[in-house]
């Protein structure tokens, strides 16, 4: 049995140099936190880009980077600054992170930054084939690499290859306007098994690879040359115990042993105990619908106006691909929705959003969760949306409320909880009503039941069954061709 490959953009940690030395910082974002675990307990490598371009590297500290990475498990691929601009600020989030989450005016078609995607796709393979033996399985992530398993298959046609897609797959008719929808939809067929998060986004890829490519599907089995290639849905879970570990442990803590952040909540709770938490938890992206929830709790202010000096909403937006100007306007955007409506509605004793515009550490995530009394996560688009999850994890006495848009991948395995359209206001305004107005034993018998599933269905239980459908597959597809 061989080792396990895992590669992805982004490494766990992520690289930095400071005062002439190297630091490594745990990487933010739902791949890197759910894969972690997986990484963590067993036999594998994990390669990707380490943050730093090869023009941020001195010489002298080359030698430096491998051991540090080594001691996480990990192997580089070299970027320049041409590729990371082309291959990541450029073709993966201004053409494709766009497109698959149906913002089809924001999509640019730049056959420059084609180009650089797919010679930094090549970069990955090859750092791929360089490490890989025959015998080992390797699982390619997320739509920055989707031309990699073909790249792949060619040079080592009997590896095992998997590869998962983060993020939506969008319907035909959005897929189809990508002038390299047939490259992209081949690069993909090079794995054995194509992993998505839920039925909707395999359905999806399944109708573009018969009607674009005019390739025999039958049910979730495509036919290609003398190989078989599934594609199934494994919505990703988290790491439940270490949240609900974590969560029983911060409440243990006296209160001098608790982080400032959690002193600061206690004593805003302390001061007006009636008044209601909402908390927001998200990368800074468009796709997250951070400024329609900020009008939307302007809506909800000026509906039920009782509720003002009654609520208030902590939103928690970690900064993201700031080099994409999309990302700028958005950033501008909610500075000034932030200020107009802090400016319009505060009080002497009252404000009515907390706004943090940063990367908190792990600790003050849980002092977040825990402390507020509604998660409000509203995506317009999403694949799987793993903050919802944790919030629910954190709550070691099953209290608190999930409103979640059903835009997001989540909100299929998460009927508990209350699902919102993002577009629609009335209906938030309403149902931030019930939230707050839900009785507790209600909070606590839709989260009981959640919980149960969150536990059981974990990122290692999500990982596992990828993995055992990979290697069956491979032998499904082996018996084939030996027929
Ligand atoms: C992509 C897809 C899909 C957030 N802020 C901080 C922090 N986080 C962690 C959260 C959570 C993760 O980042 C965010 O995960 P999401 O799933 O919500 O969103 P994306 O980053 O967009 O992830 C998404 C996911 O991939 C997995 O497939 O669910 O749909 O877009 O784990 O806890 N962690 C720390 N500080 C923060 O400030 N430490």
């Amino acid at each position: 049995m061989g080792k396990t490959i895992i590669i992805s953009n982004r490494l766990p940690i992520q690289l930095q140099i400071h005062n002439g030395g190297i630091t490594a910082v745990p990487s933010v974002g739902g791949l890197a936190t759910g894969m972690k675990s997986v990484h963590s307990g067993g036999d594998s490598l994990w390669i990707g880009w380490s943050g730093l371009t090869d023009e941020d590297i001195p010489e002298e500290l080359a030698g430096d980077i491998d051991e540090a990475l080594a001691k996480h498990g990990s192997s580089k691929v070299k970027l320049t600054i041409k590729e990371v601009d082309g291959f990541y600020y450029g073709f993966s989030n201004r053409t494709i992170w766009p497109l698959f989450h149906y913002f089809l005016e924001y999509s640019e078609f730049e056959l420059e930054s084609w180009e650089i995607y797919k010679n930094v796709n090549q970069k990955f393979a090859d750092a791929i084939v360089e490490k890989a033996n025959e015998d080992d399985t390797i699982w390619v992530h997320d739509y920055q690499l989707m031309l990699v398993p073909q790249m792949v298959k060619e040079k080592l046609p009997n590896i095992s290859i998997g590869f998962f897609l983060h993020i939506p797959f969008p319907s035909f008719e959005i897929f189809r306007t990508l002038p390299w929808r047939e490259e992209i939809l081949k690069g993909l067929l090079g794995s054995d098994l194509i992993g998505f998060h839920t039925y909707d986004y395999e359905r999806h890829f399944l109708s573009s690879v018969r009607r674009i490519l005019g390739l025999e599907v039958s049910f979730n089995d495509i036919y290609l040359e003398n190989r078989i290639i599934k594609v199934d849905s494994f919505p990703m879970g988290i790491d439940y115990k270490k949240f609900s570990d974590a969560a029983k442990e911060h409440q243990q803590r006296s209160p001098e042993n608790q982080s400032e952040l959690q002193q600061r909540l206690n004593k805003h709770k302390k001061s007006t105990p009636d008044a209601k938490f909402l908390l927001s938890i998200d990368r800074l992206d468009y796709s997250k619908g951070i400024a329609k929830r900020l009008n939307a709790f302007e809506y909800f202010l000026k509906k039920y106006p009782q509720y003002k000096e009654k609520v208030r909403l902590i939103i928690l937006a970690v900064p993201s691909r700031s080099n994409v100007p999309q990302y700028q306007l958005l950033k501008k955007e909610i500075d000034e929705l932030v200020g107009r409506i802090n400016g319009e509605f505060s009080t002497v004793s009252w404000t009515p959003i907390w706004y943090f515009y940063r990367s908190m550490p792990f600790e003050n995530l849980i002092d977040l969760y825990t402390s507020c009394d509604i998660a409000w996560l509203t995506p317009i688009r999403d694949g799987m949306n793993l903050v919802a999850k944790e919030f629910i994890a954190t709550r070691t006495d099953k209290t608190g409320v999930l409103i979640l848009s059903e835009m997001a991948g989540s909100a299929n395995e998460m009927n508990e909880s209350l699902l919102i359209n993002p577009n629609n206001f009335e209906q938030i305004a309403d149902t931030i009503k019930q939230a707050i107005n839900m009785p507790i034993e209600e909070q606590q018998e839709r989260n009981n039941v959640l919980q149960k599933r969150l536990a059981r269905y974990n990122v290692e239980k999500w990982a596992n069954d990828f993995m055992t459908s990979l290697k069956n597959q491979k032998e499904k597809s082996h018996s084939y061709v030996s027929r």
